[in-house]
């Protein structure tokens, strides 16, 4: 998300998303939430399936080299945590974009977990780097926590990236102090202790918040200042985003193929058609369900 909003993905936009209402011009409600997507920033959806994006940013590379007007100007940027890496999509897309070659930059985020497993299980040899030379491709290992380090390390691996034509792979070091997700309790399988030295010794906001400080860039009032204010717009937008309607119904059943529109999606959509007829204006549960789509359902049922 953070390479969306540095890109200007606004706030809204995320709650589009999440909330799935009709300004989500991208996924359309159809996605998980925080399952961004943008074409206007260049941004393919994010899949759930892990790793699925490895080889399709190797075939987008290849695209951008195919393509007169791009060539030599852009790459394509794929991120993955190490738990990914041990999918075999990781090695198709290092293989493919090694040998077309295809300019694609790699960047796996070593954060030590995939959800419970240690990044201890998740390899025998030294990381997702040590990968990189089997494949003949560049490789830079940067301490993940040293924000200026990973600005550095990737600057630089995108310059290789574009003027060479071919792949590079970024591991960034790091630690994840949050949980997984909400429905995960991480202190099941790692001490507490540990992830509060982390978040005070070694993460890559405190790091970067003492740097600025130390040169007197920020302050502490900054700091509670600028929380304030990012806050408020987040609950304006939460607000906002969350009373929106949804798209309308009908797009339940669009773009979820491209080309020729398969029988079994028309199948799906009769169905829906017939069971809306028959109970839309009469059964309660329905009835206000349908209240949170543009325009009604009325598409269905008229
Ligand atoms: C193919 C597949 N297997 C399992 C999952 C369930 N799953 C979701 S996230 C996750 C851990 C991913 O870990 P990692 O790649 O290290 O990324 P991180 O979440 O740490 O950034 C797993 C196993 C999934 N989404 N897809």
């Amino acid at each position: 998300m953070g390479v969306l909003l540095w890109r200007g993905f606004d706030f809204d936009s995320v709650m589009a998303q999440c909330f799935g209402n009709y300004e989500d011009d991208c996924t359309k409600g159809k996605q998980m939430p925080v399952h961004f997507g943008s074409r206007k920033y260049h941004f393919h959806t994010i899949s759930s399936p892990l790793a699925t994006q490895i080889p399709q940013a190797a075939g987008v590379g290849f695209a951008l080299k195919r393509d007169p007007a791009r060539r030599g100007r852009n790459c394509a940027v794929v991120y993955f945590g190490e738990g990914a890496a041990s999918e075999g999509d990781f090695h198709a897309g290092m293989l493919l974009a090694s040998t077309v070659p295809s300019p694609t930059l790699f960047i796996a985020r070593n954060n030590g977990f995939a959800i419970s497993t240690p990044s201890s299980e998740q390899y025998h040899g030294d990381g997702i780097a040590a990968r990189g030379p089997g494949y003949g491709m560049h490789t830079i290992r940067v301490d993940g926590n040293d924000v200026l380090a990973v600005l550095g390390a990737v600057r630089e691996g995108r310059r290789l990236c574009i003027e060479e034509g071919r792949g590079v792979l970024i591991e960034a070091m790091t630690y994840r102090v949050g949980h997984h997700s909400t429905s995960d309790d991480s202190f099941a399988y790692r001490p507490r202790q540990e992830v509060e030295d982390r978040k005070r010794i070694d993460n890559p906001i405190s790091r970067f918040r003492l740097f600025l400080e130390s040169r007197g860039w920020w302050s502490a009032e900054d700091e509670e200042r600028y929380k304030e204010q990012v806050k408020k717009q987040i609950m304006q937008a939460f607000k906002r985003g969350e009373n929106l309607p949804r798209h309308e119904l009908k797009e339940m059943f669009t773009d979820v193929y491209s080309g020729e529109e398969p029988w079994t999606i028309t199948e799906q959509r009769e169905e829906l058609r017939t069971l809306l007829q028959k109970y839309g204006k009469s059964w309660e549960p329905w009835r206000s369900e349908l209240k949170k789509y543009k325009g009604e359902g009325s598409e269905f049922m008229s």
